[in-house]
């Protein structure tokens, strides 16, 4: 059994109820088990894309599944909340997106999921609701918790407010 996070971000249609159905199928999700989900926090849109903000937010669950079936499993949901791939935009609006952001201490740089997800540790949008969650959680490349990584991000995103 492994522990693993999954980033779930929405900022089309009724961005909470995407959410909240996605978590309730990865509950259902054979090989998989739901411990716990962040808050669903209203993030301003990352990016140079312009549109409309994001609610976020993230899960911990405990899976027997390996990383590949894991994100099949997540492109299955994703499918199922209306996401079209290839994304019309990259990095553009979309109804559902859930991202395989650790899983365990895995570190894969040439697969499919790469893991840990390669921006997850720069996007307060990720570590904000994932530190509510798992804060010892360690990231296996940079060496920190999930903790100190939100200390590093907070302190790199300073600016006039
Ligand atoms: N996802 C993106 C691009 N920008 N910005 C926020 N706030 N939240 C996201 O989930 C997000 C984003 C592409 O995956
Ligand atoms: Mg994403
Ligand atoms: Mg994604």
């Amino acid at each position: 059994m492994e522990t693993i996070a999954i980033g779930l971000g929405s900022n089309l249609g009724d961005r909470q109820g995407h959410i909240e159905s996605a978590v309730q199928m990865l509950a259902e999700t054979e090989g998989l088990t739901v411990h716990a989900h962040s808050d669903w926090i209203e993030t301003a849109p990352v990016g140079d894309v312009e549109q409309g903000p994001y609610l976020n937010g993230t899960v911990l669950a405990g899976t027997d599944l390996s990383p590949e079936t894991v994100l099949e499993r997540l492109h299955e949901i994703e499918r199922a909340h209306g996401r079209v791939r290839p994304d019309p935009v990259r990095w553009g609006p979309r109804t559902l997106d859930l991202d395989l952001l650790l899983y365990g201490e895995r570190v894969i740089d040439d697969g499919s999921p790469v893991l840990p997800h390669p921006r997850m540790h720069e996007r307060l949008f990720v570590l904000e609701p994932l530190a509510q969650i798992a804060p010892e959680m360690r990231h296996p490349v940079l060496c920190r918790s999930i903790r100190e990584l939100l200390e590093a991000a907070r302190a790199a995103s300073l600016e006039c407010s």
